[in-house]
Parts: structure tokens; sequence; C-alpha cells
């Protein structure tokens, strides 16, 4: 545990390494709004929104968002206010390119370069993402990543944005969370395409993993100067139910479908075999090209930022799946509610600190302890506003849950994993796919109707660790 010094109950020192990452992220979908403005062309999002608006909670969709396109040098004041030095958002590739192909939106040129200046006047080191779930509606048309021309379309993307801000922007990312548009997308059902099938979720989650390894190729022919690059993954460790073979059996599977799918091919530079068998076995592999191992295997991340919000908890099935084939990775193990498990009760995520630690030391141990940081971690809450008090959200809870993670990461950091820094989802309030603004992520809370900008406690409280590079508690 990590509670305090437990002879003389004084409070222990957290100190994180020189120059350590203090910041947060978002995305270009979820801050900029400006959805039609300045020639942007459409993403699924924005078509989504206009076609079938009562799939977003309370009817509201990604067109103003924080309207951090308008407003991006008060945020960027406010980040330096709170002492951050790193913050992560993406490019909007429909507001880049608006066909997804072909055409530069120069509009959509300055824009960035304002706002990757302004960040790096302010000391404030950009971490630039290419991809947060956002494909341009042109390319979704003729199958998104599905078809391999989206791959090549993705590649002259990223070599576009790394010619265009490769000066300024020392690091990367190819993705964000790049499992959510296979399984969201193709698999649950919950965002568009809105499809419903295992195999075409597992062609678009392969293609995506090629996508990334001709991007990385480029990066480097272009030889970014001191450029790194990476991806972001959400990591969740997954702790079966008991000992009994059939739990662990069950945890491993689920291990390879969430985890190992994207970790491995891009830390590693290949597809775990595990995974690989089961998949032939069950005759769900992917359509895959010649070329394709031998790209993956050159072109692997340089640093990896972990998503971690909760673990995921799993068990044996109980009963013989029916239909007798797998529809979908659940078919093949349970999740269960471990008894006595602590809650974030306003979003009805678990909160267990210590997983954090445990994927560091996973990295570490069987990942070459590759360069990393936590790139999202942070707390949903709904209607937040019943913790105004005297002008400002009380977020305590949130102090806390930072805090939490914080001791594990460090106690990660000293025994030797590579950890360079902490961002928590996110800076503002911000609109969240299709729950909107239901839960409440940010240092910064917003007026849905004027879009004013007010500190939260938590704010005030990571001005302090940025500063202190640490806490004591
Ligand atoms: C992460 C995504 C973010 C953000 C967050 C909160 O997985 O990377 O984009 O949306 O989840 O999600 P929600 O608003 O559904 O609670």
């Amino acid at each position: 545990t990590l509670a305090r010094d437990e002879k003389t109950n004084k409070k222990v020192k957290y100190e994180f390494p020189k120059d350590f990452w203090w910041g947060s992220a978002s995305s270009a979908p979820q801050m900029e709004g400006a959805s039609r403005e300045d020639g942007k062309g459409m993403s699924i999002w924005d078509y989504w929104y206009e076609k079938e608006p009562e799939r977003f909670f309370n009817g509201i969709g990604p067109d103003i968002a924080t309207d951090f396109y308008h407003r991006y040098k008060e945020d960027v004041r406010m980040m330096k206010e709170i002492g951050h030095n790193s913050f992560r958002t993406s490019i909007s590739w429909s507001r880049l390119i608006p066909n997804g192909v072909g055409k530069i939106n120069s509009k959509a040129v300055d824009f960035y370069n304002d706002m990757i200046d302004e960040l790096i006047a302010n000391g404030i080191e950009p971490f630039i993402n290419l991809f947060h779930f956002d494909m341009p509606l042109e390319l979704q048309k003729i199958g998104g990543w599905e078809n391999r021309e989206v791959v090549d379309a993705y590649v002259e993307y990223a070599k576009t944005c790394f010619e265009l801000f490769g000066d300024k922007v020392k690091i990367w990312f190819t993705y964000n969370e790049p499992i959510v548009p296979a399984e969201a997308g193709y698999l649950y059902g919950v965002h568009y395409p809105n499809i419903v099938d295992f195999k075409r979720a597992i062609q678009v989650a392969y293609n995506t993993i090629v996508a990334q390894a001709k991007a990385i190729k480029v990066f480097k022919e272009l030889q970014i100067k001191n450029g790194k690059i990476g991806v972001i993954l959400n990591l969740s460790p997954v702790y079966p139910r008991s000992n009994h073979p059939a739990d662990v059996k069950a945890a491993k599977i689920a291990d390879l479908f969430f985890n190992r799918s994207f970790l491995d091919p891009s830390v590693k530079g290949k597809f775990p075999r595990e995974l690989v068998d089961l998949l032939r076995e069950y005759n769900l592999l992917p359509y895959t090209e010649e070329e394709d191992k031998e790209l993956i295997r050159d072109n692997k991340v340089d640093i990896l930022g972990v998503n971690y919000y909760q673990p995921k908890r799993v068990k044996a099935k109980e009963h013989l799946p029916n239909p007798y084939s797998p529809i979908m990775p659940e078919w093949f193990f349970d999740y269960y509610e471990m008894p006595g498990r602590r809650m974030n009760i306003y979003r009805g995520w678990e909160i267990y600190e210590k997983g954090i630690y445990d994927l560091l030391k996973r990295l570490k141990d069987e990942y070459g302890n590759i360069t990393c940081f936590v790139s999202e971690n942070g707390m949903g809450v709904q209607d937040e506003e019943r913790f105004l008090q005297n002008g400002i959200i009380q977020d305590d809870y949130r102090i806390e849950f930072i805090k939490g993670h914080l001791k594990w990461i460090h106690k990660a950091i000293m025994e030797g994993c590579n950890v360079k820094g902490y961002h928590l989802w996110t800076f503002i309030d911000n609109w969240s796919w299709t729950n909107a603004y239901k839960n409440r992520y940010g240092f910064i809370s917003l007026d849905l109707k004027t879009r004013n900008r007010t500190m939260k406690k938590s704010a005030y409280w990571m001005k302090e660790v940025s500063k202190n590079n640490g806490f004591n508690d």
C-alpha cells in the first residue's frame, strides 16, 4: 500500500523526475467546434449529428464544442496559469483536408500554426495527435478503415502534417485509442458507421496498424528533427476472478483482444502469436498483404501514451456461448463485478489506482521499458454543478483521484519505469462523442450557455503540484 510513513505517520513527499510532463489532453473534435467554418469538411461525427441528433446526450453535437477554434488563446493562458508544460490535442483531418485527400485548407493551416505557436510561446509543449475517432466523411463513404485506399490517404495526411508542422512539433501520435473506431464503430454499434460485425472490426483494427507503420516510415524518412512518434492506447489491466485455470484463460483472451492487439504490433512490431492462432481457429483472420509484416516489424513507435480509467475484471464463461461461433471478444469470457470494488458513483466506473502501476510495470518488464507517459486518466462526473460553491466547483473527489493515481505512478518510477509525464483527461469540460457533456472531466468548467471558463478547485491544486513538481501527502 501507499499509506503515510507507517512508523512516524508523517507526510510523504512525492517528487517527480525533472522535466516531468504536467498537462492535460483533449482532441480537435471535442474542443474546436466551428465544425462548418473556414472550409472545414465533414467528419463522421458532424454527419452523424446532422442525421441522427437524438443519438447524442441531450441532442448536443460537436458543432460548437468548447469553441477552442476561437478561444484557444484564452485557453492557452489558463493552461499556463495552472502550470501545464505540455498539452495534447489533435489535428482535425477533415479541417485540414476537407475531402480526406487532395486539396489542403489554408485556413486550417493558419489555425494550427497559430495554435501551436501560441502553446510554444507560453512554454507548453504541443503533443499532436493525428487521429481521434474523426474519419472524414468522404473517406467513410468509401469504406473508412476497411478500405486500403483510406490507409494510403491517412499516410498522405500524416505526411502533410509532418511537413507543415514538423519544424515545431516534436511529439506526435498516430492515433488516440485506435481500438475504439474498430470496436465502437464495427462491433458494438455505438459509433458511426454503427455496424456489428466481428470480422469487419478486426479488419478495421488491422488496417489501422498497417497505416500506423506506414506513417511512422514516412516520419522517419522525413527526419523530423528531434521528433518522436508514438501512439496512445487505452490499456486496462485484466484481472481474473480467481486462480482457476478457466478464469485465468478468460483473462488472457481479454488481454489479447483489448491490450496486446495494438500494444504488441506498436511496440514489438508483431502481433501476439496466441491472438493470430485464436483468430485463425475461428476463421476471423483479416485480409493482409505480403509486405505488411515487414512494415510493422520495421516501424515501431518511439513513445507510448497510456490512457487508463479502470481495470477489466474477467471470469470464465459459465455457459456455452450461444450462438456457438464468436460474435465479439466477450464470446470468450464474461465480466464480473468484484465485491467491494470502489466506484466512481458519478460515472459508474471502478476506481482502482493500483491498476496504473500494474500497467507501467508490465511495460517495463515485457515491453522493453519503452518511454511512456500517462496520456489520459480522469474522473467523469455527471451533474457536476451540484458541487458548485462560492463560484467554484469544489472537486475534491477529483483531487483525491489524481493524487491516488500519481502515488502509484511515482512508485512505478521509483522502481525504474520509464514514465515521463501525467496528463489529465481533460483540460476543460469538453464534448464527448455520444455522451456530449454528460460526464465532466476538466480542470476548467465550461458554461454551456456562455462558453465561459472557470477554474475548478482541482485546477488550483494542479497549479501547486506542477510548480512543486510533486506534492506531500
Ligand atoms: C476516453 C476518450 C476520450 C473521452 C473519454 C471520456 O476513452 O479517449 O475521447 O471521451 O474517454 O469518455 P466519456 O465522456 O464517455 O465518459
